[in-house]
């Protein structure tokens, strides 16, 4: 009797903790498709572009205007030995007739999240390893906002320019981040919910029976 409620208990709250943390680390820029940037120009008006995939590798938003472009995993990186960059998000005023003062990118709103952390050891499980923001202009901020979980998993990301340097037109901004994405339960995790389910209800049944 005491197994069959351990067992239904135990089969409950690990897919009910399941179901609450199913994040995956794994994220191609092709797969973001919807999240939305916003650019802010130096006449206070903003323009937003919806990401969608470019190519098979490549994912962004493009108007012929301004772009923000990531080929890849969004997990961006160094190789030494090839010395090759992978995953640096590219954001170019291609031909706005105004600066670029300041970028949002909303990822939170399609489930995906910035991963801040750079270590493992505090992380949200799923979501490995995470990176802080860095960019080629050593003068721009990031913040994030919309935290979706504690320390590391945030929906937005803000960059803002310093007032004395923004982003002209023919410039580009490459940066580093990385985004998880947090995942509707797989079916096996939806299966031992039920199993636990149906535990708890047989043992129900056995003891009113009784
Ligand atoms: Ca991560």
């Amino acid at each position: 009797m005491l197994k069959k409620w351990t067992l239904g208990i135990i089969l409950l709250s690990t897919s009910l903790f399941s179901q609450a943390t199913l994040i995956n680390s794994a994220v191609e820029a092709v797969d973001m498709d919807g999240i939305t940037v916003t650019a802010f120009f130096a006449d206070s008006s903003q323009e937003t572009q919806i990401w969608s995939a470019l190519n098979s590798t490549v994912g962004g938003v493009d108007n012929g205007d301004w772009s923000l472009m990531l080929e890849g995993n969004t997990f961006g990186d160094f190789d030494q030995a090839t010395n090759t960059l992978y995953g640096l998000w590219t954001l170019t005023n291609i031909a706005v007739n105004q600066d670029i003062v300041g970028l949002t990118i909303d990822a939170g709103i399609e489930g995906f999240y910035f991963d801040i952390l750079s270590g493992t050891l505090l992380s949200t499980p799923g979501s490995e390893a995470g990176r802080e923001f860095v960019a080629s202009d050593d003068t721009v901020t990031a913040t994030f906002d919309d935290v979706f979980s504690e320390p590391d998993l945030y929906g937005t990301l803000n960059i803002a320019w310093n007032p004395n340097n923004t982003l002209a037109t023919g410039q580009a901004l490459s940066f580093l981040t990385d985004t998880d994405k947090a995942e509707i339960p797989e079916p096996s995790t939806l299966f031992s919910f039920a199993l636990g389910l149906i535990a708890l209800t047989s043992l129900r049944r056995k003891s009113s029976g009784k």
